[in-house]
């Protein structure tokens, strides 16, 4: 039968595709024309490795449509935002009204998945929600003759850049709000999925998902607490960590200018949201990995030249190495910043090999350019490189000479070690 995807971004399209290029026929449902059109067209409107080929056959092979209108299929897929509101609880309002748009198609029989990351109760609330339009209909395995709507949550776990491997290789955990959902919501994975399907309840895989992307932001806090320490103790904290992970079971992250993207900089403050008084822990790694834009300022601001206006490079405006994802990164952050204390007098010159124009947060400043990696390196006095994008690896001590240099990803340790 017909699989809708509903939301096609970083998450739902590559499933989109996925999906499609193992034969089915798949719907692709975006509230955005724009990116609808490109869909259409075959084309994928972000960068990620491998998608484009996939998404462009299955268009050819009439196996992906994209649509604004909500379609009749057997299976439905939310992969739409959850940003988080003011008081740091989660947005779930498009998931709200993915469920409006989603309940008048019902006959019932049909899967609806969740795949959106969501605080525990997300998925059951979304039943309510179905259910609210649809009082006909019930949940199944709730046994009451009306037809039935089955309903799961599937996180989803793919990490930036490898999408397209990791959507086919990674286990995944499926939660039923009734254990005949998490069956139902298996067989839609099973079309394209090599890793192990693992079915639980509703509300333990959307906490599963929270926790997995909190045990990477409180182990990055813990790199980031040992940069402070180290900054302060005059020890190269790269070096410390290649030590220590000699250890058999010690695996430490690394340091960086801050936490970025739409997942881990979020989701632990769902946990935080839910328990509060029980997740101290976690809320402290958010605050400690959220205080490192300002500190990475501090210290551009003290390699400044004094008694005059400077040109400071910042390379890498993306929230992690290898992609074009300006959201929710540090970098940036990084960046404005760096361009408010530099004032009129003062350039900043941003690289970013992955877009063509300045982000808009950026492009109203007069005192920022954007420029190419060779031009930034011979103009700048300071020089921070920001994100450790491939581009940037080749930069020899020649070209570095003896600028200040604030390297915050370790990437140029032993070029400037070596000068
Ligand atoms: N970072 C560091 N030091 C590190 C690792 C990362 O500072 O040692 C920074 C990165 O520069 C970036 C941020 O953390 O700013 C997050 O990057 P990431 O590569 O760790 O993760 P994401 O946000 O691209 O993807 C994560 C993944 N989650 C986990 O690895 C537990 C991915 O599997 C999830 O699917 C994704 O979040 C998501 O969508 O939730």
């Amino acid at each position: 039968g017909t699989i809708a995807v509903i939301g096609l971004g970083y998450i739902g399209l590559p499933t989109a595709a996925a999906i499609a290029a193992r034969g089915h026929r798949v719907v692709g449902v975006d509230v955005n024309e724009s990116t609808v059109s490109a869909v259409s067209e075959g084309r994928v409107p972000f960068v990620e490795p491998d998608l484009g080929g996939v998404v462009e056959k299955a268009v050819a092979d009439g196996l992906l449509t994209a649509t604004t209108e909500m379609p009749e299929a057997d299976a439905y897929v939310v992969a739409v935002p959850t940003p988080f509101l003011d008081d740091k609880s989660a947005d779930l309002s498009y998931i709200k009204a993915a469920s409006e748009a989603i309940a008048p198609r019902l006959r019932g029989g049909e899967i609806v998945i969740l795949e959106s990351t969501s605080p525990p109760g997300a998925t059951e609330q979304m039943g309510e929600w179905l259910l609210a339009a649809r009082p006909d209909l019930a949940v199944a395995g709730t046994g009451d003759g009306r037809p039935e709507v089955f309903l799961a949550h599937c996180p989803e776990r793919v990490l930036p850049g490898r999408i397209m491997v990791e959507i086919v290789e990674n286990d995944r955990v499926i939660g039923g709000v009734t254990p005949a959902c998490a069956e139902r919501a298996a067989d839609v994975y099973r079309i394209f999925c090599r890793g192990e399907l693992l079915t639980t309840d509703a509300r333990t895989a959307e906490l599963c998902k929270l926790v997995e992307n909190s045990f990477r932001d409180v182990n990055i806090a813990f790199a980031n607490e040992l940069a402070g320490i180290c900054d302060e103790l005059g020890i190269d904290v790269w070096r410390l960590i290649e030590l220590a992970n000699r250890h058999p079971r010690v695996n430490i992250l690394k340091p960086g200018p801050g936490v970025g993207g739409h997942c881990i900089a979020v989701d632990p403050w769902f946990i935080v949201a839910a328990a509060p008084g029980r997740s101290a822990l976690i809320r402290q790694a958010r605050e400690t990995n959220d205080a490192r834009p300002a500190q990475v300022v501090d210290k551009v601001r003290a390699a400044l030249p004094e008694g005059r206006s400077a040109t400071v490079a910042a390379l890498g405006l993306a929230f992690k190495a290898d992609v074009d994802d300006l959201r929710e990164s540090p970098a940036l952050h990084v960046a404005g910043e760096i361009a408010d204390m530099l004032g009129e007098e003062g350039t900043l010159v941003a690289v970013e090999p992955h877009v063509e124009a300045l982000p808009r947060s950026l492009a109203n400043r007069r005192n920022v350019e954007l420029a190419d990696l060779s031009t930034a390196l011979e103009r700048a006095d300071v020089l921070v490189l920001l994100v450790d994008h491939k581009e940037f690896a080749g930069v020899d001590a020649g070209q570095i000479g003896g600028k200040a240099v604030v390297d915050t990803r370790g990437q140029w340790r032993h070029v400037v070690a070596a000068r």
